[in-house]
């Protein structure tokens, strides 16, 4: 957020850019909330419209230390606050208060991927994925992301940015280039530690379901993933069936719930567990300091409960 200069008076691109300048309406959207989203429509409509937007200075360039102004204004270069017709032509100016060329705005990506069948929406705009995944916010800007599921798709959860578990909904602090995946697996699916989907003597054992996991969460694929660890009773057994299947459960193995699925913290609590660890010996030095489970009850009802 360079080059803002108080008090001044800056023109904004005209509507037709606007129109095409996807990125700069992001901006406005995010300035504006839900106002700037009526923007082109409004504008292009027959018959008078307000296109004042009274924009507090708490929310333009949030936190930058020498805004003054209580309010900050848009108004169109008809003259008014009001258009009597079509135009393509208006251009916009924001008057009273700080603003930069949108050239000088250093904005933070929001990059979204989807697995499976789902969508990934944000609010303020910018990402509706797939198709439209990567989204540009002024730094700081509060993002909260809505996974929707499709055809009675499982909907496994979220990794990275901080977001993890379940829950439809994720807030992302757009403060530094972040990128969120969103699970979706197959109608039913159930995120279970019986990877390799095998009878109830090794439904959970940890080496073959642990071992699957581990492997996994290192990148191993194919038959260095599974060699010497399916089970006998196995019915989940080639590389494709179990690396889909764990693809699937994917955020389910965030244990920690630190964001991540991690071989060497993840992964090492679940086979321990799995060996029956508990207490001390189950967490000592595989937590991450910022996970959001760390004690040992908090991980071991965790574990348990990828144990139906
Ligand atoms: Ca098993
Ligand atoms: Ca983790």
């Amino acid at each position: 957020m360079s080059s803002t200069v108080p008090g001044s008076d800056f023109s904004l691109p005209s509507l037709r850019i606007l129109l095409y300048d996807s990125g700069l309406l992001r901006v406005l959207a995010a300035i504006l909330s839900a106002s700037a989203l009526a923007l082109p429509s409004l504008a292009l409509a027959a018959g008078p419209v307000s296109l004042n937007y009274a924009i507090p200075s708490s929310t333009l360039n949030a936190g930058v230390g020498d805004m003054a102004s209580a309010n900050y204004k848009l108004s169109s270069s008809l003259g008014d606050a009001f258009f009597t017709g079509p135009s393509g032509s208006a251009s916009y100016r924001l008057v009273r208060g700080l603003w930069g060329p949108a050239g000088a705005l250093t904005l933070t990506t929001l990059t979204v991927s989807v697995s499976g069948s789902g969508t990934v929406v944000s609010d303020p705009v910018g990402i509706a994925c797939p198709g439209d995944c990567v989204g540009t916010y002024p730094p700081g800007t509060g993002v909260v992301l809505t996974a929707t599921t499709i055809g009675g798709s499982t909907f496994t959860g979220w990794l990275g940015g901080g977001c993890t578990g379940t829950s439809v909904t994720c807030n992302v602090t757009v403060s530094m280039a972040r990128t969120v995946s969103a699970t979706f697996a197959a109608p039913g699916t159930v995120a279970s530690l019986d990877i390799d989907l095998s009878r109830a003597e090794t439904k959970y054992d940890a080496l073959t379901d642990g071992l699957l996991v581990i492997r996994y969460l290192f990148g191993l694929s194919g038959s260095a993933l599974i060699n010497g660890a399916v089970g006998p009773t196995a019915t989940r057994t080639t590389p494709m069936q179990i690396g889909d299947y764990l693809t699937d459960i994917k955020p389910a193995l965030d244990v920690d719930g630190n964001g991540q699925a991690d071989a060497l913290t993840d992964g090492l609590l679940i086979i321990r567990y799995l060996f029956g660890l508990r207490g001390n010996s189950l967490v000592a030095g595989a937590v991450d300091p910022l996970a959001t489970r760390k004690t040992a009850s908090e991980i071991e009802s965790y574990i348990q409960s990828l144990m139906p």
